[in-house]
């Protein structure tokens, strides 16, 4: 798992020994967070490399083709996202996104490790000034904790976490989405990065299923993802009605987009066969 010195390469090892790996110029920090274990590297054609418990979080180049695949599709379908809260994202670059958008009012980002807020600060500039935005506030702790206790109402939720095995693991569970349900305005959107499609099939499904109890309609996309085992997926959940197979045009021609095509928004919906099946079948 991780830095290996005879190939001077990181990779990341998935299940059934699938490994996705960067070649490394330099081994930039080393670190055990209040959390996780936090590694940064310069590779030698992608910019910085951000891992952390071994897997892959961020690379500087191509970034974009998870950011705005996890932000804009939500913030276009809905029709005035004006409170929008974010849980984990500590790089930024979900807030960036999210602050692109002229309607928000209010952007809350909870990240339960400054570690990580710090070093990309420190090393990175994915946030592009969001963190000094007036509309951002940014609160360091338990987004599981401050879904349960806070009285404010969002439009979208966006959850933009490590994986759905180990210490975020919670964030999937039927409880979670409850309490995000229950923060959301009527007609609301939320949006949780679900993992490889391929390799965490079951975890997919037990989100989707999860998420299906609670939420007035669930939908399911996917997306070539820089870094990571790609297609990636990611699940909608929509309180009320929120109609997510269509996105404003108008709004989108605001934003500068490089890889989210929102005139093609309907190829996120593409998947392979049986995953079509497995998620129909529940
Ligand atoms: N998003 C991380 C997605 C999970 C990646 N998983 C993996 N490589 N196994 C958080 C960082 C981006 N803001």
């Amino acid at each position: 798992m991780g830095f290996n010195r005879e190939d001077n390469a990181f990779i990341e090892w998935y299940p059934r020994g699938y490994g996705v790996g960067f070649k490394v110029k330099e081994r930039i920090l080393e670190t055990q967070t209040k959390y996780q274990r936090l590694e940064l590297y310069e590779t030698e054609g992608f910019g910085k490399l951000l891992v952390l418990d071994g897997t892959v979080q961020l690379l500087e180049v191509g970034e974009g083709s998870y950011h705005e695949v996890l932000v804009h599709p939500v913030m276009l379908a809905h029709p005035h996202p004006r409170n929008v809260l974010i849980i984990g994202g500590g790089d930024g670059g979900t807030l960036r996104e999210v602050l692109k958008h002229e309607d928000v009012k209010r952007a809350v980002m909870v990240e339960i490790d400054e570690t990580v807020i710090e070093v990309s600060k420190l090393y990175m500039d994915v946030a592009k000034g969001a963190f000094d935005d007036p509309r951002a506030e940014v609160i360091v702790g338990d987004g599981v904790e401050y879904l349960r206790n806070t009285g404010d109402r969002f439009d979208v939720i966006i959850v933009d976490s490590t994986d759905p095995v180990g210490p975020a693991k919670l964030l999937f569970s039927e409880e979670f989405f409850e309490s995000a349900y229950n923060r959301l305005n009527d007609n609301g959107l939320y949006v949780t990065q679900a993992g490889s499609v391929y390799l965490f099939t079951n975890e997919l499904l037990d989100a989707y299923m999860a998420m299906g109890k609670v939420f007035d309609r669930v939908h399911y996309f996917s997306f070539p993802v820089i870094g990571y085992a790609s297609p990636w997926s990611f699940l909608v959940g929509v309180k009320g009605y929120v109609d997510f197979r269509k996105v404003d045009a108008e709004r989108a021609r605001k934003l500068d987009l490089y890889y989210y095509d929102p005139e093609r928004h309907e190829t996120l919906f593409q998947m392979p066969h049986y995953v079509r099946r497995l998620l129909e079948n529940e």
